[in-house]
């Protein structure tokens, strides 16, 4: 088999790549491990930036999402029983964020690619990459059983945090950033009616709450446990519980419960691993860069370095330059560590940390009041949450 651009996984930075470049008039094959109901329902993202969704109407994937996906104003942060709200229009010149779930984008973006895109071979996990190095690398794979190989003039790694591809790249001149968090989240789906019309983040002194949702009619639900926490051990009373206990303010808000019909924990990380290319060898998404999920920012990290990969590989066929695609790792490595600071503000502004002290809970207070009262340090928040613009 052969093709211009290998790409190796089917989340949201293989599928966004391979429907770029087929826009573009540049072929491409896409391999993915596990099978298309997997890849459509594994429960995730919820948060688009502005940016994000005029990259998926621009490619033709934004028609259900424009239907369907909800546009958020704000959100709103809880500490002590008060509630502020963070307007993004208002701090921001206008800007806003969509709520429109990961699994809907996947969806869309693997019909699309069925419909008119390149092959997308389900069940075929790429083993290796070899020959980065050199103008001909290579993807050994298992397809269904049966082993092939599959010959590229690039290799794109969007394999996410277990892939393969990452481990294709030298020991030097890689460098591994990271770091870990004393704790999880615990993610419910829920069949209610969200209790609130936007998304809340909340600091309470039994750790961190978040309410979301997917539509008008089911709730996503997130609680900070610690880590190695086993999700079957929280009955739904428990944490329905837990939720209400966190979430309260002092003027007689309520949480709505339903029905749970899945339950998961998440662990926390951040993540990076620099530079993203090898040779013919680019890494995209979680397969380079990993961030806690306070922030909302992994999917939108990953949509941003294939948009600018895709501007390279077509800059490189219009003009033979490589310019472009020698800045990729500089260029996304920019903005990636800006997301990377947010998310880990946002992490440590909202949890406690086993061990925490009273003098850091009090500094968390303060900051949350710094964000409540100053328009400065509102627009800070609102920028990021919104998203920096794409270069
Ligand atoms: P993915 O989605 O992990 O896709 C990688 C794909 O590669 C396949 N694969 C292979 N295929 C072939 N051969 C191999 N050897 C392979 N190895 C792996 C895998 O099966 C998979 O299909 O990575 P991608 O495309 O980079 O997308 C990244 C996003 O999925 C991720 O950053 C977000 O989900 C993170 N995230 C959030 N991001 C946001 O922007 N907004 C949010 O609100 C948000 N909330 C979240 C999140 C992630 C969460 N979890 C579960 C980690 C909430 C949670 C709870
Ligand atoms: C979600 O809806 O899954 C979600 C929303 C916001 C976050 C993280 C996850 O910060």
């Amino acid at each position: 088999m052969r093709t211009t651009v290998g790409i190796i996984g089917a989340g949201p930075a293989g599928l966004l790549l391979a429907r770029l470049l087929h826009r573009a008039g540049i072929d491409s094959i896409v391999l993915e491990s596990r099978d298309r109901a997997y890849v459509e329902q594994r429960q995730r993202a919820g948060i688009l930036e502005q940016g994000t969704a005029d990259v998926l109407r621009a490619v033709g994937a934004g028609e259900r999402m424009d239907r369907e996906g909800l546009r958020h104003d704000g959100i709103e942060l809880r500490f002590d029983g008060r509630r502020h709200r963070v307007d993004f229009p208002g701090l921001t010149g206008g800007r806003s964020v969509t709520v429109y779930a990961q699994t809907e984008v996947c969806k869309d973006l693997v019909a699309l690619q069925a419909e008119e895109g390149g092959p997308l071979l389900f069940e075929a996990e790429a083993l290796a990459v070899e020959g980065a190095e050199g103008d001909r690398p290579r993807v050994p794979f298992r397809h269904r059983g049966v082993e092939q190989v599959l010959e590229c003039d690039y290799v794109v790694g969007c394999d996410g945090f277990w892939g393969v591809a990452r481990g294709a790249f030298p020991a030097e001149p890689s460098r591994v950033f990271e770091r870990s968090y004393p704790y999880a989240w615990l993610g419910i789906l829920a069949d209610v009616a969200p209790s609130h019309g936007e998304l809340v983040y909340a600091r309470h002194d039994r750790g961190f709450a978040l309410l979301s949702m997917r539509s008008p009619t089911v709730s996503r639900l997130y609680l900070q446990v610690p880590e190695g926490t086993d999700a079957a051990r929280w009955g739904d009373e428990e944490i329905w519980d837990e939720l209400e206990r966190r979430l309260e303010t002092a003027d007689g808000w309520r949480l709505e419960r339903g029905p749970v019909t899945q339950k998961s924990v998440t662990p926390m990380r951040s993540f990076v691993h620099e530079p993203m290319r090898h040779g013919r060898l680019f890494l995209a998404g979680d397969a380079a860069h990993i961030v806690p999920p306070t922030g909302a920012k992994g999917l939108n990290l990953a949509v941003g370095d294939v948009v600018t990969l895709a501007r390279a590989l077509v800059h490189r066929r219009d003009t033979g330059s490589e310019e472009l695609l020698d800045a990729y790792s500089a260029t996304c490595l920019r903005r990636i560590w800006q997301a990377e600071r947010f998310s880990c503000d946002m992490t440590t502004l909202l949890h406690r940390a086993p061990g925490a002290t009273a003098f850091d809970a009090r500094l968390q207070r303060a900051r949350l009041e710094r964000i409540a009262s100053s328009h400065a340090a509102g627009t800070d928040l609102a920028e990021a949450y919104t998203g920096f613009p794409l270069q």
